[in-house]
């Protein structure tokens, strides 16, 4: 007698009681550990989106709950009232372990994309001598930086914008992957503060630019005295095979702020997600003096921002990552991912592509973006052990846990490209 899966009573419970501000797959999960969730009725999958790269470190990482769990019987919350004794460590630790001066503390990432904007625009006004309120950001189409007021205000994706005015002023649109038309826009307007950028485009599909790209956008952002700020969000922490994309394609053992030849260092750097491994909301905004300076007490702030949770949270986070080399194996397993897919897809009817950088990677189906297909896929992955989740219409976004192992991803590997031949 086939069970009834239980899954069906959690489901019901958000479409009667929440917003519809979701359409997940259709998987209940209550356990997980390292690469693999469980859901309610006991099944065991691979997960390949880890929380959109919170996960980098694994679920319930033990080191990573270890600190939650203590800092949670000793001291949560103090407000920034006062001083607690894990901020200012924390802020040394993190500064030291991404090279830069100070670091303002925030809870999600949109809520640091609104620090970094509000820090750049500052900035621009007592800085580099802006007029009052003409300060302009320039940000690429398909961006994807949060769903903020403000954030969607620049958003081209017509979901996340429209009906959401009256939309916030101040930023200008290029084309990703567009040096020419950054150039022309910072020739043509003097009042351009910041070049708001992801190093990869997660959410549009993981768009890789051209390697030289950020290298560029930065040389221009020094020749027009322009701040270039670099939403690491998705893509840092170790998940492009570097320890930022913005480290580039360099081999390095992940820290390549010493390799200037290779590593474009952003004025500006939004982290968030891996940063506390998914255990607890984190996310922060690094710059060095000149630039956070211009924050003065009582300008900026928040309730949690750089509470002790978080701390204690995030360093045990970022130090798994460096003792666990996982920008290491993310750089190699992504490799090798990529190797194994290009020649599933070279006699593929169904795949045209795959692309990525370390293990943030995705797959482009052979269909129209407002078919099915991919969404059929994934649920089939699903039923083969396997979650995953499109990101736009035919795109398939790949990020497992950099803790994979080898054994682990080939098994993987063999269940999407099963599943993929049975849509051929
Ligand atoms: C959703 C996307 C991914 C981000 C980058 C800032 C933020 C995000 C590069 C904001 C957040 C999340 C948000 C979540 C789904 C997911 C997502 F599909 F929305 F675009 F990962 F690609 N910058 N991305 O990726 O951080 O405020 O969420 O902490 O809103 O559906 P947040």
């Amino acid at each position: 007698m086939e069970t009834i899966s239980k899954a069906s009573n959690f489901i019901d419970l958000e479409l009667d009681n929440g917003a519809h501000d979701y359409h997940p797959i259709p998987v209940v999960l209550e356990r997980g550990e390292g690469v693999y969730l469980w859901d309610v009725d006991g099944k065991k999958y691979f997960d390949f989106l880890s929380a959109y790269s919170a996960v980098n470190q694994g679920h319930c990482h033990p080191r990573i709950v270890n600190a939650l769990k203590n800092q949670a019987k000793t001291l949560t919350l103090t407000s920034r009232a006062f001083h607690n004794n894990k901020l200012g460590s924390y802020m040394k630790y993190v500064t030291d372990y991404f090279n830069f001066e100070r670091l303002l503390p925030s809870n999600t990432g949109a809520e640091a994309v609104e620090a970094a904007i509000k820090i750049t625009r500052k900035w621009g006004y007592t800085v580099k001598g802006i007029p009052e309120n003409k300060a302009e950001i320039i940000v690429c189409s398909q961006n994807f930086h949060g769903r903020t007021s403000t954030i969607i205000s620049f958003s081209s994706d017509p979901g996340s914008k429209s009906n959401f005015g009256p939309h916030a002023q101040g930023f200008i649109t290029i084309p990703y992957n567009d040096i020419e038309a950054l150039e022309a826009v910072l020739e043509t307007h003097p009042h351009v503060a910041g070049f708001l950028v992801e190093p990869i485009q997660g959410e549009a599909g993981v768009y890789t630019p051209d390697e030289d790209f950020i290298k560029k956008a930065k040389a221009l952002c020094s020749e027009f005295n322009v701040l270039l700020m670099a939403d690491e969000i998705q893509t840092g922490i170790g998940r492009t095979g570097s320890l930022l994309a913005v480290c580039g394609t360099c081999s390095c053992e992940g820290h390549c702020q010493q390799q200037p030849d290779t590593y474009t260092r952003p004025d500006v750097l939004i982290l968030g997600k891996a940063i506390s491994g998914g255990a607890y909301p984190v996310s922060a905004v690094l710059c060095d003096s000149e630039i956070m300076d211009v924050i003065q007490p009582g300008q900026h702030g928040s309730t949690f921002g750089g509470n002790p949770m978080a701390c204690s949270v995030a360093m045990e986070a970022l130090e798994v990552i460096r003792d666990e080399k996982l920008t290491q194996n993310a750089r190699r397993l992504g490799k090798l991912f990529r190797a194994e897919m290009q020649a599933y897809i070279d006699q593929s009817s169904i795949v045209l592509k795959v692309r990525g950088r370390g293990l943030l990677n995705a797959i482009v189906i052979n269909d129209s973006e407002d078919s099915k297909t991919a969404w059929n896929i994934c649920l089939k992955l699903m039923e083969n052990g396997l979650l995953a989740k499109p990101t736009h219409g035919n795109i398939i976004r790949f990020a497992p846990p950099l803790i994979m192992t080898e054994e682990q991803l080939r098994e993987c590997i063999v269940i999407i490209i099963s599943t993929l031949k049975s849509f051929e």
